[in-house]
């Protein structure tokens, strides 16, 4: 039986992990996290596929792609979280479960960041953990698939 496979999407300037702002974000690097989440993929029998794009209608493809491809999204926006309706209707067709991630706890952030528009689609959000926040959406996700012997 082949693997779940979990789209893991980061929005605009998560590449610059590691690099600015470490004081909100971590050290990390997005290919640290890329890193962690393939390592407990393989432990909970996930295949990953791990994208960034700082480009909305990148995303947008992405997310509608994921119909086809994968079987659940992990996704951190990054800003377009609390911008974009275009995103948030690609992910109320993409017919696959989503949790959103945020390695910040944007509720204690600016009020600007309190509002979600990705959160109208997602089963749950993790927020505020770093980079555990990822490895936590993964786990929650194999919940969400079920078991591995009773999945299509
Ligand atoms: O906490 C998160 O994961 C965010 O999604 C990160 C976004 C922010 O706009 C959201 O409100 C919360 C920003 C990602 C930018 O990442 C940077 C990393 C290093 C240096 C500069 C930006």
């Amino acid at each position: 039986m082949a693997d779940a496979t979990i789209l893991v999407l980061n929005g605009p300037n998560l590449n610059l992990l590691g690099v600015r702002e470490p004081e909100t974000y971590g050290r990390e690097t997005l290919a640290d996290i890329e890193e962690l989440c393939l390592e407990r993929a393989a432990a909970l029998g996930l295949a990953i596929d791990f994208r960034q794009s700082n480009h909305e209608g990148q995303l947008v493809d992405w997310i509608q792609e994921a119909r086809q491809t994968a079987d659940g999204i992990v996704l951190n926006a990054g800003a377009y979280t609390h911008t974009s309706i275009a995103i948030l209707d690609a992910l109320r067709s993409a017919d696959v479960p989503v949790i959103e991630v945020h390695l910040s706890n944007i509720f204690r952030r600016e009020a600007y960041r309190h509002h979600s528009y990705v959160s109208e689609a997602a089963q749950g959000v993790i927020c505020g953990f770093g980079s555990q926040g990822y490895t936590l959406a993964l786990e929650a996700m194999t919940r969400i698939l079920g078991p591995l012997d009773e999945r299509d």
